[in-house]
């Protein structure tokens, strides 16, 4: 895709890795380019039926490169609206509207957009020396690319709050405890956790899992009787799948079922 966003598809899971370690893979435009090219890729290709996003090097992303950030300043350059609407913003629609699952394997820091962009993602995975910093506050600016709206759903307003008028860093442990990840491993264990889960939910009934992303996220700023109309709508498009009649089959033979993601 480019030098510092790498894309490979590998067994219906493709990675994108964010690849500029020496500045803890902070954010340039053309890396939110390539990233944004990436994310239509998998959502293209069929092939691809999981997605995870890694960094390389020590941190998973530092967020907004902050040197681009004063160029950007001092130039009369692209206003932070406009910036953001035409990047950041962009890349969490692809993300959570993607309908295949979506993997953080969080290998380190992940910080302001970083963080933002990790917790965009369906699941987290974190290497025990991770951590997650909503370093927008100290740069004086609000959390963005949806940390305003991830947060107070995932961990209630008052702690969510706090932490990003504070600045404040969650360890890994503490991501965990406050159910912003799902695991927690040794950071020589963390490619190939997240590789297993990917592989697991690639070889899943892709177009109804698609469709269950589909329909929680939706379900988060919605009512009961609104959900229960949705999930009968979309059952319809599941129901007429070729994976619903091979899980049915597969059960009734007393087999394994052979998702195909159609
Ligand atoms: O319109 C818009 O685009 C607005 C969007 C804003 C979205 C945002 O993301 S705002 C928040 C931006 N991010 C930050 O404020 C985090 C800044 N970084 C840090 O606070 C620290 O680097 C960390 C806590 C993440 C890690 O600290 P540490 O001590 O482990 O590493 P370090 O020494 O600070 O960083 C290593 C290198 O990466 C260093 O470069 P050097 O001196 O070795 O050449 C450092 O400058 C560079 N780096 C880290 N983060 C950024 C960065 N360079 C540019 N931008 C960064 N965000």
């Amino acid at each position: 895709m480019s030098d510092t966003i790498l894309y490979a598809v590998e067994d219906g899971v493709a990675t994108v890795t964010f690849n500029r370690p020496d500045k803890l893979n902070a954010f340039t435009d053309p890396m939110l380019a390539a990233l944004g090219k990436a994310l239509r890729e998998a959502a293209r290709d069929d092939a691809v039926r999981c997605l995870v996003l890694t960094g390389a090097g020590r941190a998973f992303s530092a967020g907004q490169d902050l040197a681009d950030v004063r160029e950007r300043d001092a130039s009369g350059g692209m206003s932070f609206r406009e910036h953001l609407e035409t990047t950041y913003n962009r890349a969490i629609a692809a993300i959570t509207e993607l309908e295949k699952p979506v993997l953080a394997a969080v290998n380190g820091v992940a910080a302001g957009a970083g963080a933002s962009l990790a917790l965009a993602c369906d699941v987290r995975i974190l290497a025990e020396d991770a951590r997650l910093i909503l370093a927008f506050a100290g740069v004086g600016l609000v959390p963005d690319s949806g940390s305003t709206w991830f947060l107070p759903r995932m961990m209630g307003y008052e702690r969510a709050f706090l932490l990003a008028a504070t600045g404040g860093r969650v360890s890994a442990a503490e991501a965990e405890a406050l159910g912003l990840a799902s695991q927690v491993v040794p950071g020589e264990a963390l490619a190939g956790t997240a590789r297993e889960l990917a592989l697991r939910l690639a070889q899943g009934p892709t177009k109804a899992i698609g469709l269950t992303k589909r329909a929680m996220r939706r379900a988060l700023t919605g009512r009961l009787d609104e959900a229960l109309a949705y999930e009968a709508q979309l059952q319809e498009i599941a129901g007429r799948t070729a994976d619903h009649r091979e899980g049915v089959a597969a059960f009734l033979e007393k087999r394994p079922a052979r998702f195909a993601g159609r």
